[in-house]
């Protein structure tokens, strides 16, 4: 698993090469952005079990056909599975932006992940949508928290979702 600065050293290693301007910029613009990041990390980590409930409600609200008995989410057992799956994302989300890598992503979460989904039926646009639901929400309270710029925000999520839509079936 990297993060930004070990993804980077590795690269310039591999080529036998001193950091260069890029690298530095990349470098500037990571130790820059990492107090927003670590902030949004505790506004997120405070409030997730909320985070996770309220985006589960909403996207119920919006897809019903997910709890009725042809659904997906539909039983306890299966509706707590889809809930889980939602604070997964979230906290894996969280991580990602504390390293600015998504490797942690591609290594812990994605791998594998849409075949398991293919064989179960877990449908993969309302889990793509869920993921959506969990960035707007997290965007609202980190602005409320007192983050000014949160687009740093978007990438995990929309990571997940490209990874997630690549459809092959
Ligand atoms: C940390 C990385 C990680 C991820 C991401 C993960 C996902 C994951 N979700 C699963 C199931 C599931 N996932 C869902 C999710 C949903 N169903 C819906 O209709 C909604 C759209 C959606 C919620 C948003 C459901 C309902 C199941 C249970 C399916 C079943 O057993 O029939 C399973 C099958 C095994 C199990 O039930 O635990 C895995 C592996 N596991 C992991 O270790």
């Amino acid at each position: 698993m990297r993060d930004a600065v070990t993804s980077l050293i590795k690269n310039y290693d591999v080529a036998g090469r001193y950091f260069d301007r890029n690298a530095i910029d990349s470098l500037k613009s990571y130790f820059e952005s990492g107090t927003a990041r670590v902030q949004a990390a505790g506004a997120i980590n405070s409030n997730a079990a909320s985070i996770v409930r309220q985006a589960g409600s909403r996207l119920f609200e919006e897809q019903p056909e997910l709890i009725r008995p042809s659904g997906n989410a539909y039983t306890t057992r299966r509706y707590a599975a889809c809930l889980r799956d939602m604070d997964y994302y979230l906290r894996y989300a969280t991580y990602a932006l504390v390293a600015g890598s998504m490797d942690v992503l591609d290594e812990r979460v994605l791998q594998g992940l849409r075949e398991t989904y293919n064989s179960l039926g877990v449908p993969i646009g309302p889990t793509v949508r869920g993921i959506q639901i969990l960035k707007d929400i997290i965007k609202e309270q980190v602005t409320a928290a007192g983050v000014a710029n949160t687009a740093f925000l978007d990438e995990p999520f929309d990571y997940m979702t490209r990874e997630l839509s690549e459809q092959d079936i």
